[in-house]
């Protein structure tokens, strides 16, 4: 009998499934899904599955290394901890002596969710040292900017009370690729009748697979919310009871909406305007019905309207008062750690008179080339690839190339990133340290152990920070907390979602549901949160004189100069077998995130043909994809316009050493500061034999 042990799957997925793995001879035989757990149960995606394949695959990084090619030609020679960290040390100190600390900028994200070594020690060290701080917004920072301001404090539907949903709808959210341990909910709630529908421009597996698929333009989900309100409010389906007990503003609101005909939406979605009307009456009228919002409609450049929009339909129609209703975007605000007292942001020295300035890391490109007082001289990247994901990858590879800049990477693999490093550290896998984990579509906290021995020399980063910590000489009694002091200090919390769970406990069961009434119906009663500038009066304030929509100067209705130049509106969503660029090295991945959908009659005018290579370029730069083309434009992935190219490729195995990225805008969001990668326009071109 093999032994089995408990982990947890830290890649960046709203599932954080509880895993098993079989252990035989110290070795991971088999990695499998908890089927304790109320949302794993019991199974896996197919990446994860084999996430052994990554674990032993000859690819680990295994020793600490140092450049000896150029910057990106990825050759390496093999040195001692010792050498890497003096090296690391001495020159992180005379950057910062010349420069001054904000020189030295930390570059990570979330290759693991573990809550330690996603920010932990790390962020203990760079704020004791002054460095400039990271504003974290590659992924999600625009939906939770249109999430806080519509209900306060982003609580979301349960996953579990999706089975008693009558209607579900997909709205920019891929649930088979993405987040696909919430389709066995909705797989039992369509047994049980409901209808599940999915609102997205490109027809992806989830869209296939669903009652209805209606394509949008990218960029103009907006309007169609407003829309359906317009057809709510204007036939009375709105629930007149919970709008007067619970919510503020909504005579504005009817002002406001009346407007936004369906026929207007109808030019901005390419939506038929009976079709607005009739989604519009099927959501008000079907109860419970649940909207599961992921983030790619957030990916455009007014992201943060749309989520705020559409997360303003629910309080309309009362679904919060039901089991099964609502929206969901994240649930991860839930869980209410202690984050302060890991990340200690009060170890700033404050030399300056001032905290370190802030930078947003989806302006790294921006960052390394034009950034002054003082200029990035030291860069230190774990969890994350950013010569591969980051927008305006021409200019971040520019950046990445400066012979002044000193580039520290951790990492697992040797990806597009590990090949512009001075210094190459080794990484463990989330299979051989300890962390603990929330989530981001579901209410359990997970404790999980390291399950595998941590292969060759590898560490993890909570070890590596606290080794270049005591290097660097700083005293600070936390460098020397333990992982579980860590732990600890996380659960010392007087929330009571949090308060009174253990470490123990987490130890004993791996996954606890939060302290939370059971079923969670956050907002039944109001209970919004208070957003900054509102009385705290616990109901949703609809604010309708805000509410509007543009389209994204990058798009079919934005800048008419630019579209005739560049006609395809680009999406570049997730790959179903990919974690952004964490499976780059696998060939089927890259096979797949090489290729760029076309709708026929587009294909048709610009005489290319399926699997030919095409190159897609706009003003910042080019790449070559392959082209995929469905037959009957009626059964396209995309419609004609729009092209989609699924992400995220290792840029070092592409032609020209560029990926989708080379195409995508550093422009920000309309809040929350983050990226518009799905707002680009492009054109397209067969590439001659
Ligand atoms: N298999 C797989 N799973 C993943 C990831 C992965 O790379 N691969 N990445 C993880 C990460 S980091 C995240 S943030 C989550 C994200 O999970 P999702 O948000 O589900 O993923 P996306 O692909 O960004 O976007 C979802 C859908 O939105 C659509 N979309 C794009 N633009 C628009 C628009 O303007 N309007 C509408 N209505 N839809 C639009 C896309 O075509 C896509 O089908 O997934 C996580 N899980
Ligand atoms: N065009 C386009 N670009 C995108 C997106 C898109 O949809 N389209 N999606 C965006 C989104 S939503 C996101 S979240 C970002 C994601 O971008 P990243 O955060 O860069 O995510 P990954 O590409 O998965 O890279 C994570 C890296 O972390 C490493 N890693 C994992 N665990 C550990 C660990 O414990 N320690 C260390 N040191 N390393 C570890 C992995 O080996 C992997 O190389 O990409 C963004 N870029
Ligand atoms: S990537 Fe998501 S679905 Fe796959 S095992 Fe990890 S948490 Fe589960
Ligand atoms: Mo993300």
């Amino acid at each position: 009998m093999p032994e089995v042990r408990h982990s947890v799957c830290a890649l960046d997925c709203p599932d954080c499934c509880s895993l098993l793995i079989n252990v035989e001879d110290g070795r991971g035989a088999k990695l499998r899904g908890n089927p304790a757990h109320p949302v794993t149960r019991g199974f896996l995606c197919g990446k994860v599955a084999q996430y052994l394949e990554r674990e032993y695959h000859p690819g680990r990084l295994l020793y600490p290394q140092r450049r000896i090619g150029a910057k990106g030609e990825g050759r390496f020679a093999r040195i001692c901890w010792d050498e890497a960290l003096d090296a690391i040390a001495t020159r992180l100190q005379s950057t910062a002596a010349e420069f001054g600390p904000e020189s030295v900028l930390p570059y990570s994200y979330a290759g693991t969710m573990g809550l330690l070594n996603f920010g932990g020690m790390d962020r203990r060290f760079f704020h004791r040292l002054g460095a400039s701080r990271l504003d974290r917004t590659i992924c999600s920072t625009a939906g939770m900017a249109g999430m806080t301001e519509a209900l306060g404090i982003r609580y979301g539907t349960e996953p579990e009370q999706f089975r008693h949903a009558r209607l579900i709808i997909a709205w920019g959210a891929n649930v088979l690729g993405t987040n696909v341990h919430l389709w066995p909910f909705i797989v039992e709630a369509r047994r049980n009748g409901a209808k599940f529908y999915v609102i997205d421009p490109y027809r992806n597996r989830t869209g296939a697979a669903a009652d209805k698929h209606i394509f949008i333009n990218p960029g103009s989900d907006t309007a169609l919310a407003l829309a359906m309100m317009h057809v709510i409010v204007g036939e009375n389906l709105h629930d007149a009871d919970y709008v007067a007990r619970y919510t503020e503003g909504f005579d504005a609101l009817r002002e406001r909406v009346r407007e936004w005909m369906p026929q207007r939406a109808a030019e901005l979605t390419g939506i038929a305007a009976e079709e607005i009307a009739a989604l519009a009456r099927e959501y008000a009228t079907t109860r419970p019905a649940v909207i599961r919002l992921n983030y790619g409609i957030q990916r455009s450049e007014r992201g943060a309207m749309a989520v705020r929009t559409i997360a303003l339909l629910p309080a309309i129609v009362g679904s919060w008062k039901e089991i099964g209703g609502g929206v969901q975007l994240s649930t991860s605000q839930a869980f209410h750690l202690n984050k302060r007292g890991l990340e200690r942001e009060d170890l700033q020295q404050i030399p300056l008179g001032r905290e370190a300035r802030i930078v947003n890391m989806t302006e790294l490109g921006g960052a390394l080339s034009t950034l002054g007082n003082p200029p990035v001289k030291a860069l230190v990247v774990y969890n994350s690839n950013p010569a591969a994901i980051a927008p305006n990858q021409n200019a971040v590879l520019a950046g990445l190339r400066r012979d002044d800049l000193f580039t520290v990477v951790l990492e697992q693999f040797q990806n597009d990133t590990a090949d512009y490093a001075d210094i190459l550290l080794p990484a463990t896998t989330f299979l051989e340290h300890t962390d603990l984990y929330y989530a981001y579509g579901h209410y359990y906290l997970q404790l999980a152990r390291p399950a595998l021995p941590a292969p060759g020399e590898t560490k993890s980063n909570v070890e590596v920070f606290r080794l270049i910590a005591q290097r660097m000489g700083f005293r600070d009694p936390c460098f020397g907390d333990s992982v579980d002091d860590m732990i600890r200090t996380l659960l010392d919390s007087s929330h009571p979602f949090i308060k009174g769970i253990t470490i123990e406990e987490l130890d004993r069961e791996h996954f606890v549901r939060l302290r939370m009434p059971d079923p969670f119906r956050p907002f039944a009663e109001g209970n919004f949160g208070a957003y900054p500038g509102q009385p705290a009066d616990g109901k949703c304030h609809f604010n309708a004189e805000t509410l509007d929509y543009a389209p994204p100067v990058e798009s079919r209705h934005g800048d008419a100069e630019l579209r005739r130049k560049y006609p395809f509106e680009l999406i570049s969503p997730k790959n179903d077998d990919s974690m952004n660029s964490t499976f780059g090295h696998r060939d089927a991945v890259d096979r797949e995130t090489a290729t760029l959908h076309l709708n026929g009659e587009d294909a048709a005018r610009l005489g290319i043909h399926a699997e030919d290579q095409v190159r897609v370029y706009n003003g910042r730069g080019s790449c070559v994809l392959i082209a995929s083309i469905a037959n009957a434009s009626i059964d396209s992935a995309v419609r004609p316009g729009v092209v989609c190219a699924p992400s995220v490729r290792w840029g070092k195995r592409a032609p020209g050493k560029r990926g989708v990225n080379a195409l995508t805008s550093e422009r920000l969001t309309d809040a929350g500061g983050g990226p518009a990668f799905y707002s680009c326009l492009v054109q397209v071109e067969r590439i001659g034999d």
